[in-house]
């Protein structure tokens, strides 16, 4: 065994030590932090997401926060996305681009007044990418890192815990939504969100000085429901087509690829950031798209986190960017980023480990 050495650059989660109470066993790397990825069990923990309720540390989701007269505009000059009917207290889910329509980070943006947002940003550096933009553009607008970090509480029974801890009003929250609020006098702001389709929040805690704190107040009032700690889940996400930007995306991938077309509106202001190359991308077609595949025969394979070539007729058609065995649906599953040629119901092989294994392109989500 090997440890991780502690450095300034890696920074603490404010519910490290909560976690570590917890038995966690692994951790991932995440915006030069870590993230538990494993208490021990990952049945358990994956049976307790899909039953019960699950409580995650996700204070690896930074948040970007720009703030100031022209925080609405920057925003929007950074997401291809029409923000303009965004209400303060709703939280839209946004591809940013670079200026080739690339895909560089996939955050929440959440707007907490008219002059503030943040961005919740997946793993890469969007403060200097939001910080040259503003400069370059000439923008009033501070952007900055607030003392924020979330920690999620998903499952089918989340909301009876976090009704029960921050009260009824958060049941009538819509998804993306969020509220402004304290537990005791701990300052959270409580969201209908959470990388999972189990349904759930997350509660982001506004001062790193009291994570332990509040992660023992859930614990405590979730051991009715059975909560127990958990992290976001390989075979869940998987199952549920959730994108995770920098594992099914890469240096070249663009929205349309990574089914987050929906997500892209073309109106924006001509200024918006890589808005004129998806235009083209658009109008031409992109040339990937991202699919399920379920590869044959029912022995588990070992979770894949590396990307496995997809052959049709002995050509490279794409890439098997994650692979799980299906714990509900008892077959080993992928998404499959593959040529716009490939189809759903085609059949393709992939090579994995050395094994070669054939499987059937299908639609997304699995479940
Ligand atoms: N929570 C918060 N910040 C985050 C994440 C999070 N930042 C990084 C990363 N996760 C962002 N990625 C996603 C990806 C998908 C969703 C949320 C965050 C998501 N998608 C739904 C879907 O695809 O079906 C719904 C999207 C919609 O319809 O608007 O929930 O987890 N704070």
């Amino acid at each position: 065994m090997f440890s991780i050495s502690p450095s300034a650059r890696l920074r603490p989660s404010p519910f490290f030590d909560a976690t570590v109470a917890e038995g966690v066993r692994a951790f991932t790397t995440y915006n030069h932090m870590l993230m538990p990825t494993s208490y021990g069990d990952p049945q358990a923990e994956y049976w307790r997401l899909i039953n019960g309720v699950s409580q995650w540390d996700v204070a690896v989701e930074r948040q970007v926060q720009l703030k100031g007269p022209d925080a609405a505009v920057l925003a929007q000059i950074l997401a291809p996305r029409d923000l303009s009917r965004q209400k303060v207290g709703q939280g839209k889910y946004v591809p940013l681009c670079n200026h080739h329509g690339v895909l560089i980070n996939d955050p929440i943006c959440l707007k907490l007044a008219d002059d503030l947002f943040w961005l919740s940003i997946a793993d890469s550096n969007i403060w200097f990418w939001a910080q040259a933009i503003a400069a370059e553009r000439g923008l009033n607008v501070e952007v900055s890192e607030p003392d924020v970090s979330p920690m999620a509480i998903q499952g089918p029974k989340a909301e009876d815990v976090v009704a029960h801890v921050c009260g009824d009003f958060v049941r009538d929250l819509k998804y993306f939504w969020f509220s402004e609020t304290t537990i005791g006098d701990i300052p959270v702001v409580v969201q209908r969100s959470g990388w999972s389709k189990q349904g759930g929040f997350e509660i982001y805690l506004r001062d790193g000085s009291r994570g332990t704190e509040l992660w023992n107040i859930f614990k405590e009032a979730g051991q009715p429901w059975g909560i127990g700690p958990g992290n976001p889940n390989w075979c869940e996400r998987i199952e549920s087509g959730l994108v995770s930007y920098g594992g099914d995306s890469d240096t070249t991938t663009n929205p349309f690829e990574v089914r987050m077309g929906k997500y892209v509106d073309l109106d924006v202001p001509d200024d918006t950031i890589g808005i004129q190359a998806l235009r083209q991308i658009a109008a031409t077609g992109a040339k990937r798209h991202t699919l399920g595949l379920v590869l044959e025969g029912d022995t588990p394979i070992a979770p894949g986190f590396s990307w496995n070539p997809i052959m049709q007729n002995g050509r490279k058609m794409g890439d098997l960017t994650n692979v799980v065995f299906s714990f509900r649906l008892k077959k080993n599953i992928g998404f499959a980023l593959v040529s716009a040629d490939l189809a759903i119901g085609d059949v393709v092989q992939c090579q994995i480990g050395g094994t070669s294994h054939q499987g059937r392109l299908t639609d997304l989500p699995f479940l």
